[in-house]
């Protein structure tokens, strides 16, 4: 059976994550069966039923009392307890593999739970070590609107990038109230950027939020980018074709970095036969 791709669905607190999780879940129905895990464990409720959820492991509020701390103090202990059964969740993803074809996961709405934890860093290489695995970071149409507030979203995406090193797929949500287009402008000609900061001219901020896009432009040419409403579901034909992409991408690279390893480890073995006849050669003199 080949294994199911797993997708991270990561993003700022009420950018969609788990309403696009829903509608992630009903466009791939019919062609993957989608294996859903929440680890969430402060939701409430999710609009989705879930094959995993962290929430009948542990009790957020319980973990609150118990160790006497505030609710994100609760939300990272309640990560970090589930992860100790972790083993279990990827023994469990490996026996769904012979019905599912993808496994979504749903995370925190603080995002730095998942992301700047220890916690979300075992389970990303947990998952990324055994089976195709990738990031999709949802961002909020509406709020990123403003251009400090859209580059600062975007730093945070570029460094979940270089920190998980996967592939990486950018959904810009809620197309239905605020079209995407402004982004994409935005993230491909630096003048339109410069244009929307104008009023922003007097602002101490203004020449670091430039200098700052410049840097961006190398992460902006290699993006994988589309536009959805997790509402309506527009945009998801493309958002599916590209984590097929992605997929593909996460398998190319795991074959070049197998490929280096053997190098390299070929390498360390030719040089360690040089090293030994040299040395049976000069004993033999
Ligand atoms: N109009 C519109 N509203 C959306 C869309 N996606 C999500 N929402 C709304 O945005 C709000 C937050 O959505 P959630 O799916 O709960 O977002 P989240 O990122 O999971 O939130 P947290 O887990 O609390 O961080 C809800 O009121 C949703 O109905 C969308 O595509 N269009
Ligand atoms: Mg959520």
């Amino acid at each position: 059976m080949p294994n199911p791709a797993c997708i991270i669905v990561l993003g700022m607190a009420g950018a969609g994550k788990t309403s696009f999780v829903s509608k992630l879940i009903s466009k791939l129905q019919n062609t993957g069966k989608p294996y859903v895990i929440n680890l969430d464990p402060a939701c409430k409720e999710t609009p989705y039923s879930a094959n995993i959820d962290i929430r009948d492991t542990v009790n957020y509020k319980e973990v609150m009392k118990q160790y006497n701390l505030g609710p994100n103090g609760s939300i990272v202990t309640s990560l970090n307890l589930f992860t100790t059964k972790f083993g279990q969740v990827i023994e469990l993803i490996r026996k769904a593999s012979k019905e599912h074809s993808y496994v979504i996961f749903d995370t925190p709405g603080q995002i730095e739970v998942f992301t700047w934890s220890a916690s979300g860093s075992i389970i990303t290489e947990a998952l990324a070590s055994e089976f195709p695995t990738i990031i999709i970071y949802t961002v909020d149409t509406v709020r990123s609107v403003s251009p400090a507030t859209f580059m600062s979203n975007m730093l945070y995406a570029c460094s979940i990038l270089y920190k998980t090193k996967l592939p990486f797929i950018i959904v810009m949500n809620k197309i239905d109230v605020v079209e995407h287009n402004y982004a994409i402008e935005w993230m491909h000609d630096f003048m339109a950027f410069q244009d929307a900061l104008e009023n922003m001219e007097n602002d101490y901020t203004y020449s670091l939020i430039c200098s700052m896009s410049l840097a961006l432009d190398e992460f902006y040419s290699h993006l994988k980018c589309c536009g959805v409403s997790s509402v309506t579901g527009d945009g998801f034909d493309e958002c599916l074709k590209l984590v097929e992409t992605a997929v593909d991408e996460y398998e190319r690279y795991r074959l070049s970095h197998q490929l280096t390893m053997l190098l390299h480890f070929d390498i360390m073995l030719i040089r360690y036969c040089i090293t030994i006849f040299t040395l049976v050669s000069k004993e033999l003199e």
